[in-house]
């Protein structure tokens, strides 16, 4: 394990020292966002995490090795690398591993929980998850987050999952698999990431001592699956969504008309980048709002979460 695995000198410090960690994926840097707009919203990001005193943790896969927290020349080799880079989930660690130099991992949910995990870190901020695909019952289209959510005791605060998905499917599987998801919306609605509520209800957190307060109870419990924390887009970019809505169900007809959504792991950047053309920008600048929002409040609970365990 310690010949592969990473902890940048940062992270270490503050594992030391109980301070608060947020670990950040990387997929969204490579498959989520298109250039320029990636790495701009990836240091954003970072810094959005240290606003609020917690020490940001993006992981990858390079050369060969695992990395928890990178530098910026990391971030930027990532964001130049794009769609190059291999979308890393559970399934493809040993590969990436194997690789070797000149390769690059960019982490899923999955890929970024199962690094947390490993190295400590109970917290993790980002935009949206996997989910359950429109017509899973029969492509069996899953995504590997959800059992990951399962398996791996990380919380993961998030504005739901895009409708490109089956949301209430989703949260089906979910249950299944004995995760609970919770939402800080007002409505006690899961979020539709683009909007706020999508019509499916969860378990309503008040604010972030309760949610740390649940995170705190399950692992206290030695509890090994993760958590869902919904945080609703803010309300400026809610009347975009309902427009961006509309792009969401042509790309989702594109792609079944035109055999996408038999491509296994390209279904999801393919979408996602279908959406961004086809709304001229504007689910971009949605995506960066919800995902810099996300990861304050995941650093809020982080901070949150500290005290209790102190
Ligand atoms: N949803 C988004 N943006 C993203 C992703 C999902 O709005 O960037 C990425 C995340 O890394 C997520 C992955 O873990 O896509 C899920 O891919 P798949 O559906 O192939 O499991
Ligand atoms: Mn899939």
């Amino acid at each position: 394990m310690a010949s592969f695995l990473r902890i940048h000198p940062s992270i270490r410090a503050a594992l030391a020292a109980n301070k608060p960690i947020v670990a950040l994926e990387s997929t969204i840097i490579t498959h989520g966002l298109p250039s320029p707009a990636n790495l701009k919203t990836a240091l954003e990001i970072e810094q959005t995490v240290r606003d609020q005193g917690a020490i940001p943790a993006t992981t990858a896969f390079i050369d060969g090795k695992a990395y928890v927290g990178l530098d910026e020349k990391q971030i930027e080799r990532l964001a130049e690398t794009g769609k190059k880079a291999t979308k890393t989930s559970r399934r493809d660690v040993a590969g990436i591993l194997a690789a070797g130099k000149d390769s690059i991992g960019a982490t899923t949910v999955s890929g970024t929980m199962l690094l947390a995990h490993l190295a400590g870190i109970p917290i993790f901020g980002t935009g949206g998850i996997g989910g359950v695909h429109r017509g899973g019952e029969n492509s069996l289209d899953v995504s590997a987050d959800l059992t990951e959510l399962s398996r791996t005791p990380v919380a993961v605060f998030c504005s739901g999952c895009k409708s490109i998905l089956d949301i209430p499917r989703t949260l089906e599987y979910l249950e299944t698999m004995g995760v609970n998801v919770h939402s800080f919306n007002a409505s006690g609605e899961f979020p539709a990431f683009y909007t706020a509520s999508s019509g499916s209800k969860v378990s309503q957190v008040r604010d972030i001592v309760h949610a740390a307060k649940i995170i705190h109870a399950g692992q206290s419990f030695g509890m090994q699956n993760g958590f869902v924390f919904g945080v609703p887009i803010p309300e400026e970019f809610e009347q975009a969504g309902i427009q961006i809505q509309t792009a969401v169900e042509q790309a989702v007809r594109e792609s079944i008309e035109q055999g996408i959504d038999k491509r296994g792991k390209e279904a999801t950047p393919w979408l996602l980048q279908r959406v961004g053309e086809l709304t001229k920008g504007d689910s971009i600048v949605s995506n960066r709002g919800l995902v810099l929002n996300n990861v304050k409040v995941a650093s809020q609970v982080a901070n949150e979460l500290q005290k209790l365990r102190a």
